[in-house]
């Protein structure tokens, strides 16, 4: 598998779509089985065409959701997450190198939730990756919301999914920013890393406000640089301040110190090793299957709260709503039951 240089970039079809009738966008129809079939082989071209659908949320999105969900459940998903600037891509891009090392197939999700333009630091995060282009064990995309109401929030389960059913071992998702979109990533990721630098005193601030709830890990990065020991001991004391970390079984998040951009000695080993731990905790604890079972509990929640939506819709202006809305006027009925009955007829 290749590099996705840009998801609107042009794509010649995929061997999968050759022969089916034109779509929307003047591509072709997707052909979505044997789509599935050729990302599951690791045809590059396929997995970019099915996140394609997901992020364009296609009226073929259930019929993709329908035909990966017997091959997924497998990756193990690691959201990285932490103010701009601090060091996520670099660290991003060690953790890919080690995982490769070590034979695994990996994916990269760049996620940015809040831009509604796709370009800087996402491009930036492209050039960079490259490094990995042309590896056929990394599957790498950059996501941006593209003015999508809502963000991202949506989209990246389903993208996540046809990573995880095209094999990748490790699915590594990277998000942009501080507030919201932790708590997002943190959803959709089995281990959160929140990521730091010395002197940010903003860092540690968003940390306080809240990162620290979502944090399974805490790196320290650029730890070449002074007040490294100071930004660990910060956290470490805000660490063992929070209550849920002091009970019994319960997961203390380790802080790890990195230098992602150096090429040896980098801590990313280290920061590997405090993952596996995690990840050996998430399954001996069975808080990792608590997790997966509350993420999909929340997606099946906004998939059927934007069909209610949707169907809501539909009533507006609608003959029943008219009729019933005449009767209010008229004293015949009153508002309460009135949206009884339109409920009901839903
Ligand atoms: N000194 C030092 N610089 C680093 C280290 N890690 C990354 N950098 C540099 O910090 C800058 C930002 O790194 P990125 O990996 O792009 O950071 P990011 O968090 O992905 O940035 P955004 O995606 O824009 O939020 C780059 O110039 C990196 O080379 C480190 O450990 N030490
Ligand atoms: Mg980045």
């Amino acid at each position: 598998m290749t590099a996705e240089p840009d998801s609107t970039a042009v794509q010649a079809p995929s061997p999968a779509d050759r022969s089916a009738p034109t779509g929307r966008r003047g591509r072709r129809a997707a052909d979505v089985p044997a789509l599935v079939e050729g990302a599951r082989a690791g045809d590059a071209r396929s997995v970019a065409r099915l996140i394609s659908l997901v992020e364009d949320a296609s009226p073929l999105l259930r019929e993709v959701a329908a035909a990966l969900a017997p091959h997924t459940g497998r990756a193990q998903v690691l959201g990285l997450t932490g103010p701009p600037g601090v060091g996520k891509s670099t660290t991003t891009t060690g953790l890919v190198r080690a995982l490769r090392q070590a034979g695994r197939r990996v994916g990269v999700l760049a996620v940015d939730p809040s831009s509604p333009f796709s370009g800087g630091a996402l491009l930036g995060d492209r050039v960079r990756m490259a490094d990995h282009a042309g590896d056929s064990g990394v599957y790498i995309r950059s996501m941006a919301s593209r003015g999508h109401l809502g963000g991202l929030a949506w989209a990246t389960p389903q993208a996540l999914r046809v990573l995880d059913a095209a094999g990748c071992d490790v699915v590594l998702i990277e998000t942009v920013g501080v507030g919201q979109s932790e708590l997002e990533v943190a959803s959709l990721a089995d281990t959160t890393l929140v990521l730091l630098a010395p002197g940010m005193g903003d860092g540690i601030q968003a940390a306080k406000a809240g990162i620290l709830e979502v944090a399974d890990v805490f790196v320290v990065n650029k730890a070449d640089r002074d007040g490294a020991d100071q930004t660990a001991r910060d956290l470490r004391a805000m660490v063992s301040l929070g209550a849920r970390h002091g009970l019994a079984g319960a997961w203390t998040p380790p802080v790890v110190r990195t230098v992602a951009s150096r090429d040896a000695d980098t801590g990313i080993d280290q920061l590997l090793a405090r993952i596996e731990e995690h990840t050996a905790w998430l399954s001996s604890s069975g808080e990792g299957r608590r997790r997966r079972v509350e993420r999909a509990a929340r997606e099946v929640e906004a998939i059927a709260l934007a069909q209610l939506r949707a169907r809501l819709g539909d009533v507006r202006g609608s003959a029943a709503l008219g009729m019933l809305a005449e009767q209010v006027v008229a004293g015949e009925t009153d508002p309460y039951a009135a949206a009884d009955e339109l409920v009901a007829q839903l």
